[in-house]
C-alpha cells in the first residue's frame, strides 16, 4: 500500500474528486495553503494498493492543469524603504505537487 499526496489547484479539485469517486479510488480532501503564493489549495491524501498507484497518477496528471498567476513576491523592509513599490510577477503553478509515501500499516476500525 502507499500513500499519495497530491497538492493540487483549488479549480481542480472538485473535478479530480469526481474522477477518483468515479474510479472508486478512496480520497480524503484537506483545504491547504501554499507557503510562497499564500492562496489557497487542495491536498488529497489517497490510499492505494501498489498495483493501482499508477493509475491514481494518470488521473491526476489528467485532470490538473498548470496555470499562470500574478503574485507580489514578499519583499525586504529594507528594500521597501529604498523605494520599490511592489511590482506583480507571473508563477507557473503546477498541475499538482505529488508525493508517493510507503505505508507501515493500513487499519480501518
Ligand atoms: P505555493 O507554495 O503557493 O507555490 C505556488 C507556485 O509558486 C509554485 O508552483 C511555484 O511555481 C512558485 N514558487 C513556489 N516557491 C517558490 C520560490 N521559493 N521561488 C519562486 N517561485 C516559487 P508549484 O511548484 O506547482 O507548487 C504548487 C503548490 O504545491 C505550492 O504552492 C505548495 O503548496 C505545494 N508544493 C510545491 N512544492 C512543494 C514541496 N516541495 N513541499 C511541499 N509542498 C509543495
Amino acid at each position: 500500500m502507499k500513500l499519495l499526496i497530491a497538492i493540487v489547484q483549488d479549480k481542480d479539485a472538485h473535478l479530480l474528486g469526481d474522477e477518483f469517486a468515479q474510479a472508486n479510488i478512496r480520497a480524503t480532501r484537506l483545504s491547504t495553503t501554499g507557503g510562497f503564493l499564500r492562496a489557497g489549495n487542495t491536498t488529497f491524501l489517497i490510499g492505494i494498493e501498489e498495483e493501482r498507484v499508477d493509475e491514481a497518477l494518470d488521473i491526476i496528471k489528467e485532470n490538473c492543469q498548470s496555470r499562470e498567476q500574478m503574485t507580489i513576491p514578499p519583499v525586504h523592509i529594507d528594500s521597501m524603504l529604498d523605494s520599490a513599490i511592489a511590482t506583480p510577477v507571473s508563477v507557473r503553478v503546477g498541475g499538482a505537487t505529488v508525493f508517493v509515501l510507503p505505508v507501515d500499516s493500513f487499519l480501518r476500525f
